[in-house]
């Protein structure tokens, strides 16, 4: 035992080529970012399902609209806290990595880590329902309420992915191919429960990989990972990449 991190643990990441991590909101909760389940504030009265669809879009397009644009404004102000900076370094520990994240926040690539599956988009693009013409967050925010195409005066949405909608066939595949390809797969910050994301780790564990399970509370994962570290992200990621680099070059 080194620290909080068991001997199985450390020996499964010294012999380890390759290590995936698996990503969800709860990587971005230190930074301000709120998670989608089981947080306060006014959104928290609307479930994901009914403001993260193309239905809730048609049905109430100002609604959803100021979801988007309220958590614009927000993740333009916040920045990557210690547990994305941790991935980051842990990128350079190891022949493979890849951040495989459900988040649509850009704070991993902010914070250095190079390999990046946006499985569910990215709030920093948006598009035109109608015709696909792209527009910058900037043109989009200049706007008062819902943003109208200015090719075709169709409504612009966010680039992200919605219940019901399919995700991005090649990060789908990149994603499936790190899953299959990991030692050591980490699960951080994700309630597990969106699919198809969430049979990513169960793919990985399929393959042969030790998975292990970053979160505050327990999660439908918990029962199959091979160790479950309760704890944030922010504090048990940067004791993970100091543990590593130091059964690599012991003391003494
Ligand atoms: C911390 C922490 C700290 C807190 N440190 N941790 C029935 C069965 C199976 C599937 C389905 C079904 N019915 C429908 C489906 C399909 C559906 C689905 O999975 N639904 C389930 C809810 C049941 N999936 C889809 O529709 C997907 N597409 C699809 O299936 O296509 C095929 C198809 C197409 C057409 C027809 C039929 C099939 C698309 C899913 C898209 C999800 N989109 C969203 C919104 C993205 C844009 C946006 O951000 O607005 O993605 S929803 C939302 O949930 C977002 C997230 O990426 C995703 C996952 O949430 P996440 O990241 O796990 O966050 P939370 O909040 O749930 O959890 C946070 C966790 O962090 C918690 O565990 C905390 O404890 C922890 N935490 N602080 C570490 N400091
Ligand atoms: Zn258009």
């Amino acid at each position: 035992m080194r620290g909080r991190f068991s001997d199985r643990l450390l020996g499964k990441l010294m012999e380890a080529d390759w290590v995936t991590a698996f990503t969800g909101a709860g990587v971005s909760a230190e930074s301000g970012v709120p998670t989608f389940r089981g947080t306060g504030g006014i959104w928290a009265r609307f479930k994901p399902e009914e403001l993260a669809s193309m239905d809730a879009f048609m049905r109430n397009p100002d609604l959803v609209w100021e979801w988007y644009a309220h958590r614009k404004r927000i993740i333009a102000e916040v920045q990557p806290n210690p547990g994305h900076v941790a991935l980051a370094q842990m990128e350079l520990l190891f022949a493979g990595f890849a951040v495989i994240t459900q988040n649509i926040d850009n704070l991993h690539r902010r914070a250095g880590s190079a390999t990046v599956h946006e499985l569910h988009g990215n709030i920093e693009r948006n598009y035109c329902i109608g015709c696909g013409r792209r527009y910058s967050n900037a043109e989009v925010l200049a706007q008062k309420g819902v943003p109208r195409c200015t090719e075709c005066g169709k409504a612009v949405r966010p680039d992200v992915v919605w219940f019901g909608e399919q995700l991005p066939l090649e990060e789908w595949e990149r994603s499936v191919r790190a899953a299959q390809s990991a030692d050591v797969f980490l699960s951080i910050g994700t309630s597990g429960i969106v699919y198809p994301a969430a049979s990513l780790p169960q793919i990985s564990r399929r393959s042969g990989a030790y998975l292990v399970e970053i979160n505050p509370e327990p999660t439908p994962l918990t029962d199959i990972a091979d160790e479950f570290l309760q704890g944030t992200s922010a504090t048990i990621l940067p004791l993970l990449v100091k543990a590593i680099e130091e059964t690599r070059t012991p003391q003494g």
